[in-house]
């Protein structure tokens, strides 16, 4: 329906020279009826007719051959990537329509929802991705390699900004999307259980290396994230005194040198005039027990689907609060205010069971004991009613900026004195190591590709959920249903030969085309595709709203990286928050905290599996104005 009224449009620059055509022949006609000598009349019958036959010609060359090949270009530029994470234009979804209508920084928002990541460069400094200018900055993924991030080339990124060459491609080959997805599904839907892992796939930890664990930073905005982050980094020696001197530096002469730790993961210059982290930076550091992947997110609210972005990648979050009086209180306050609640509900979402608590800038409050109470009481009973269990809570009070209770216990008496618990990197330490899910068909969610012109080289960046790959191994991109194959793998900046479940990495692909890869998409095995769909029913928990959800209620539908515009098409059930069990059919209205079955159509398809098979792609929440309004599961594929 969309599609044909958009070739509608597509042909409407054409229609100015139809009438043209067909006003001149009418007068051409209207002219031969005034002389009055037969032969005239013969003449101008003989022209009548032909000129009518040449009017219906060219109407008819004009009506199809315009519709058709204008219509195909404009519509596919007008088209958003169904992957793209950029909003339709045409969809008049709460706070999306309004977004749209973007500042730059909106802009890079847009941007950067593609789940775009980047790996803090202030940990290798003469690896820096080129930046032209905000919008197109280019922010390598997660663990992806610095060495693609080196050569990247800005304009050849596949990403939601936009590129009417790439939404042209991507469009058209969305348009076959229907009948891949057929072709795929229904043919090779094999079960999982049917699946057999390769020996190779199965190895053990190679000897000598550390676990590797993803960890989000995250909590409301200001409480010191970017602080922590670049305080830890330089104290385990990964930020050269050099670097952190420079920093500093630079810092105060811009008069913002209270950020100068910070701006060891706030790389860009928006960020550093701002004082605001607006996407997730990447760093990495040993422990003793692991490799970890530190995913520093913003806490702004404007940033929370960049947050996204990183934290859906998770194995253990630290939630930063600031115990500054008033500052705890806003992080808590309801209704989309407070990022410490929205943060807390989204990681747990995401199926993060176990997180640390770093009450922060304890310095400012005299590393009061009751003031570390007070907010572990409070922000500990909401962690419960999010499901996190007691005993998957570790507190930590400590100050980044006196770099108290850090790496060591603390100096300062007036912490030492009370706190006999662990200090951030022994708790780090003490987190149980992540199960990792290499007997089950790969599943790697795209959360940002690469694509090197140069060298013709194209690399999908994100953590292996589920599986393994190596050189050579042929895998599936969806939904494009295309196949191509590992040319190499590359982890923390090395390349490597086997990725498993629960690696962050970039995977260099060769024998597709670019445009069938796409922030949002998923690698996977050939015989084991993931589904593609755009009705689904969800489980849900409502959370502080302040409009009501209905049937019709416009939503924004975030699925792993994929995001879409979505409306509630039925309100199936309200369920008991205890019991779990139905406790009324088909409600008017979903009000705060209450739980329901709901079914979203999607304005787009996206790659999606019922939680039960694959919970990585089972998870899915609702934003609408700007706000996380529902965190859910995915319990049916409708269509
Ligand atoms: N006094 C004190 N100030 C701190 C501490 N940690 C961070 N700050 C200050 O808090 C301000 C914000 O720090 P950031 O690290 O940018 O905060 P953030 O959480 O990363 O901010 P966003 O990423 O924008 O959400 C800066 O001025 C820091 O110097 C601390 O332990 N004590
Ligand atoms: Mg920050």
């Amino acid at each position: 329906m969309k599609r044909s009224v958009r070739k509608c449009i597509g042909s409407a620059p054409f229609a100015p020279l139809i009438m043209k055509k067909v006003q001149f022949s009418v007068i051409y006609v209207v002219s031969f009826e005034n002389p009055l000598s037969n032969l005239a009349r013969m003449e101008a019958k003989y022209c009548v007719i032909i000129c009518i036959g040449m009017t219906l010609i060219l109407m008819f060359y004009a009506v199809n051959g315009t519709s058709v090949g204008s219509g195909t270009s404009i519509m596919d530029k007008s088209l958003p990537s169904k992957m793209s994470t950029t909003m339709p234009n045409t969809v008049p979804a709460d706070g999306i329509e309004s977004k749209k209508v973007s500042s730059s920084s909106e802009k890079v928002i847009d941007f950067v929802q593609s789940g775009s990541l980047r790996t803090s460069s202030s940990i290798d400094r003469n690896k820096k991705a080129p930046v032209a200018h905000q919008e197109s900055e280019v922010r390598p993924s997660s663990s992806q390699s610095k060495t693609f991030q080196q050569k990247v080339d800005k304009n050849t990124r596949s990403s939601s900004t936009s590129n009417e060459g790439t939404s042209e491609i991507v469009s058209s080959s969305l348009s076959q999307l229907s009948l891949r997805k057929n072709r795929t599904i229904v043919t090779k839907a094999n079960s999982h259980d049917q699946y057999k892992p390769e020996k190779w796939m199965l190895l053990d930890q190679e000897q000598g290396t550390l676990n590797q664990l993803n960890l989000a930073i995250v909590g409301h905005v200001d409480s010191g994230k970017s602080t922590l982050s670049g305080r830890l980094l330089h104290l385990l020696g990964r930020i050269s005194k050099k670097e952190m001197h420079k920093n500093e530096k630079e810092a105060k002469e811009k008069g913002k040198g209270s950020f100068a730790y910070a701006w060891a993961m706030d790389e860009s210059t928006e960020e550093r005039e701002r004082g605001v982290t607006m996407t997730v930076s990447v760093a990495y550091f040993d422990s003793k027990k692991y490799r970890v992947v530190l995913l520093d997110s913003p806490g702004h609210k404007d940033f929370v689907p960049n947050m996204i972005s990183g934290a859906t990648q998770a194995d253990a979050a630290i939630l930063v609060v600031d115990a500054c009086t008033g500052s705890f209180e806003a992080g808590m306050d309801g209704y989309g205010v407070g990022q410490t609640k929205e943060h807390a509900q989204l990681v747990r979402s995401f199926g993060v069971e176990q997180i640390i608590v770093a009450v922060n800038k304890m310095d400012v409050v005299g590393y009061s004991k009751e003031r570390f109470d007070f907010i572990k009481s409070h922000l500990g009973g909401f962690l419960r009613t999010c499901g996190f269990k007691d005993s998957s809570i570790i507190w930590v009070p400590l100050s980044a900026i006196e770099n108290q209770n850090l790496i060591t216990p603390a100096s300062d008496v007036r912490l030492s004195s009370w706190h006999r618990g662990l200090c951030l990197l022994d708790a780090i330490d003490s987190l149980l190591p992540p199960t990792r899910d290499v007997s089950k068909p790969l599943i790697l969610p795209i959360c940002d590709v690469i694509r090197l012109q140069s060298m013709g080289q194209l690399a999908a960046c994100g953590k292996l959920e589920t599986g393994a790959i190596r050189n050579g191994s042929k895998v599936l991109v969806m939904p494009a249903g295309e196949v191509a194959t590992v040319r190499s793998i590359e982890r923390d900046s090395n390349t490597c030969n086997i990725a498993r479940a629960g690696d962050n990495v970039a995977v260099n692909l060769q024998g597709i085309d670019w445009s069938y890869v796409m922030p949002g998409g998923v690698l996977c095995h050939p015989d084991f595709p993931v589904s593609v769909a755009t009705s689904l029913e969800l489980k849900i928990v409502v959370l502080d709203i302040v409009t009501p959800i209905l049937v019709g209620s416009q939503v924004e539908f975030h699925i792993h990286h994929a995001k879409e515009a979505a409306r509630v098409t039925k309100i199936v059930s309200l369920l008991d928050q205890k019991t779990g069990k139905v406790s009324k059919s088909a409600p008017r209205v979903l009000k705060s905290k209450q739980n329901a079955v709901i079914v979203v159509a999607l304005e787009g398809a996206v790659c999606v599996q019922e939680y039960s098979t694959c919970r990585a792609l089972g998870r899915a929440f609702l934003r609408s104005s700007g706000n996380t309004i529902a965190v859910g599961i995915v319990t049916r594929i409708i269509e």
